[in-house]
């Protein structure tokens, strides 16, 4: 099914979003914490034609469901399923004063779902860029980033941090992004492991999760606590010393986000420095800090790393919220079919559905996919230009790695929000 036979006409544009990878820096994006994600090359496409009403049709050729209702039939829980994801951005903007109108939207193709490689940002990411160009609203990515975090935590009613959307729209080809969530900063960190003889394994575990089931919100909430139990605004201040004073379940849960934040600046500090090959046992580490403090693996997740270390990984480690999805090898290049086939073979030895496994390339953030329509390639070329501009952590510059700035993000920080 087209959009022409859908909707009876052609669409304005097409723009497509990634999926991201978090190479580390797991459940502290809403603790005002350090993350790491890079984007990766699995996009989610949407055609978008603009309408002269209010009314909003969306539709998916990956899932069944969509929205027909107009912009004021957006809020809470409205529409329910994905839909309320695109329907979400709009419904954001819209929240921010901005103005949008009706769109007729056709997801084409999709980041595969539920693999814990944030297919819903995606869609919100690319629902955004599309509607800022439609609307020529000019929005820096941060606004937009900010607008599809709100998308998914009041219309879809999960209450995630904003790594995802940061990843998606702000990713640079042979980078990770790293991430201040305190403010917003970026700084674009070197991240090409096939240079380095390395390969980087995503196994999807292919056990499913949703981010707006209780577990994910009963961690933030923890977080939550825990930072106010200590009278501090987030764990992003805490110490370990302070961390050793919580009680119960709160300390192990304040002590996983206090030691992973320290854990992305050292491997900021390696992969600035050109040692990406020892990375390996800061990535296990944060594993091991999921599965033990923050109780967020599962034991497919578990097997996939203990088997893929065993089996010549360098380091590995669950990526995004866990309770399923996917797990990330960091693997030598001639090992990456040895692991991939031990992996496999454990799964089956444990009568588990075999795993999806494939090598992750450090991908481009979110771009119009086609020049035709109202859209100019001048705008194109400017959001473009937007993304090449943000700052790049390089080693041989004279004050790239001098120590910590105000944001504890070696060297200079990105413009903020
Ligand atoms: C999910 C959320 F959407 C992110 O915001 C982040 O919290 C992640 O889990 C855990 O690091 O992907």
């Amino acid at each position: 099914m087209s959009f022409a036979e859908l909707f009876g006409r052609e669409p304005h544009g097409r723009w497509a979003a990634p999926g991201r990878v978090n190479l580390i820096g797991e459940h502290v994006d809403y603790a005002r914490g350090l993350c790491l994600p890079f984007a990766i090359a699995q996009r989610t496409v949407v055609e978008v034609a603009t309408r002269d009403d209010s009314r909003v049709r969306l539709a998916s050729l990956a899932e069944p469901g969509g929205f027909d209702g107009t912009l004021d039939d957006i809020g809470s829980g409205s529409p329910a399923g994905w839909a309320g994801y695109a329907a979400g951005v709009l419904w954001a903007l819209r929240a921010d004063g901005h103005a949008v109108g009706g769109v007729d939207l056709l997801v084409t193709d999709t980041v595969p779902l539920g693999a814990g490689l944030s297919s819903s940002a995606a869609l919100e990411c690319s629902t955004a860029v599309a509607v800022d160009e439609l609307f020529g609203l000019g929005l820096d990515r941060r606004v937009l980033a900010a607008a599809c975090q709100r998308a998914e935590n009041d219309i879809v009613g999960a209450a995630t941090g904003g790594m995802d959307q940061a990843a998606s729209l702000l990713a640079k080809a042979g980078h990770a992004l790293l991430l201040d969530t305190r403010d917003g900063a970026t700084r674009q960190v070197p991240f090409a492991p096939a240079d380095a003889g390395l390969g980087l394994l995503v196994i999807d575990t292919r056990v499913r999760h949703r981010l707006a089931d209780g577990r994910y919100g009963a961690r933030r909430a923890s977080v939550e606590k825990a930072a106010a139990a200590l009278r501090l605004p987030s764990l992003r201040e805490a110490t370990l010393d302070q961390v050793d004073t919580l009680d119960g379940e709160l300390r192990p849960r304040a002590r996983h986000v206090v030691t992973e934040i320290v854990r992305v600046r050292e491997t900021v500090k390696l992969l600035a420095d050109g040692r990406i090959d020892e990375i390996g046992p800061l990535l296990d580490a944060s594993h091991t800090s999921l599965a033990g403090d923050f109780e967020v693996s599962c034991a497919e997740l578990d097997l996939a790393v203990s088997t893929a270390r065993g089996a010549g990984a360098l380091g590995a480690r669950l990526t995004g919220g866990g309770f399923g999805g996917s797990a990330i090898a960091l693997v030598p290049l001639a090992a990456v079919d040895a692991v991939a086939s031990a992996v496999r073979a454990a799964f089956a030895r444990e009568d588990l559905r075999s795993p999806e496994i494939r090598t992750a390339e450090p991908s481009a953030g979110a771009a119009r996919e086609s020049l035709h329509g109202p859209g100019t390639a001048e705008r194109v070329d400017r959001l473009q230009d937007e993304i090449a501009a943000l700052p790049v952590v390089d080693p041989r510059s004279p004050d790239g790695m001098l120590g910590y700035d105000e944001h504890g993000l070696p060297g200079p920080a990105g413009r903020s929000r």
